[in-house]
């Protein structure tokens, strides 16, 4: 395919309500959108990187320099046949993952495109719908969360995930056990505990938890694996798995035995589809995590969660979750059993709302293609 052009926005979105994790405090987010035109197709992307480098190293401004300075130039200067020739493009690039990502994921919706067919069926997903699960941020007091899962609960979710954090555990599992002790129930800490804290950890046995999600060092594997030695509940890493590698070392250590899935940390669909296959060769189930997405990037992750080896509920839940607009049309909604329908138009098949994207944009570049110089 012909890279006409690149163009990156930078859009402010505010989210319906605050989310907070161990790391942190979210009200508004700073997307990134790469917009790749090529031959009369359009395909987008979508960086998941925060505002700040809390989650990982990476930030809104650090992947906007990336793109625009290394990877978007980098691109430009190519004709891509395929979204899985861009790991081979970027790879003088280190780390960057969420900036690669963005590019990555819009070559694989234009590829979709042009074959006419989803993206979920271009990937080799096999699922017409997918199981949906919430993440619930941390919240002032107990009885608001209560309120919170009432209202999830209702409207159909599946399994309801808990942030975490020292002083914002046992006490809230206690009294979400308490009112439904049959749900699916798990929890997140984001890397909130040390090695230290492990007979702490151990006492979330007693809550029948799905899993417990990143407890240590975000970057660890051998801590966890000692972890997971003692506990009962099973391990899930999220921030320490970067790429295939990470998951095969961490199912040998046996760090864990569940693997959230994301598209921006692992580096796009290439990756995330490696990641996927090495844990279903080995037994281990992923599901597809969030990074509070608009309608873009949570069209990916809804493609991404229809491979076989999602077997649980992911993050991926309705925008009207997290917005009062969301940028694309049809918006994305969650059925009363739980369940989002995959599209199965060309491409993400969700329609980007162009005109609300303009009046959100902040900055705004187009990204020409390297200088070859010598
Ligand atoms: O660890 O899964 C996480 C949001 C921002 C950063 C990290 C995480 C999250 C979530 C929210 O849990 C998932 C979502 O609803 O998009
Ligand atoms: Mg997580």
């Amino acid at each position: 395919m012909r890279i006409d052009a690149i163009i990156l926005r930078e859009l402010h979105l505010p989210l319906v309500r605050p989310f907070e994790t161990s790391f942190g405090v979210t009200r508004n987010r700073r997307i990134l959108l790469a917009e790749i035109r090529s031959e009369g197709l359009i395909g987008w992307g979508e960086c998941t990187a925060g505002e700040h480098p809390f989650f990982s190293a990476e930030s809104t401004d650090s992947a906007w320099a990336a793109i625009i300075n290394e990877l978007g130039p980098m691109l430009a200067s190519e004709a891509p046949e395929h979204g899985g020739e861009c790991q081979r493009i970027f790879r003088q690039v280190r780390g960057n993952r969420m900036a690669k990502a963005t590019l990555e994921n819009a070559i694989w919706d234009i590829e979709a495109q042009r074959g006419g067919i989803s993206l979920s069926r271009l990937i080799g997903g096999v699922r017409d719908v997918i199981p949906c699960g919430v993440s619930l941020g941390i919240q002032p007091a107990i009885p608001e969360l209560l309120a919170i899962i009432e209202k999830e609960l209702a409207a159909g979710y599946q399994r309801i995930k808990l942030k975490c954090k020292p002083g914002w555990d046992v006490e809230v599992f206690e009294r979400v056990r308490n009112r439904w002790p049959g749900i699916t129930l798990s929890c997140d800490a984001n890397s909130a505990y040390r090695l230290r804290d492990a007979d702490h950890l151990v006492s979330f046995d007693a809550f029948d938890l799905l899993m417990i999600e990143q407890p240590l060092w975000h970057d660890d594997f051998y801590y966890h694996s000692m972890l997971q030695k003692r506990l009962q509940t099973p391990i899930c890493l999220d921030e320490s798995i970067r790429n295939r590698r990470d998951a095969l070392a961490s199912i040998e250590m046996e760090s864990c035995k569940i693997i959230n899935i994301k598209l921006g940390r692992v580096g796009g669909f290439s990756e995330a589809i490696a990641v996927h296959n090495a844990a279903q060769e080995r037994g281990i189930p992923v599901w597809c995590g969030g990074m509070l997405e608009s309608g873009v990037g949570r069209s990916h992750n809804i493609a991404l969660s229809t491979l076989e080896n999602f077997t649980l509920p992911g993050d991926v839940s309705a925008s009207a979750r997290y917005w009062r607009e969301d940028i694309v049309e049809p918006e994305i909604t969650v059925s009363p059993a739980g369940e989002i329908a995959i599209p199965d138009a060309p491409g993400r098949g969700y329609e980007v709302r162009t005109g609300l994207v303009e009046r959100l944009t902040v900055r705004k570049e187009t990204i020409r293609a390297l200088e070859l110089v010598g």
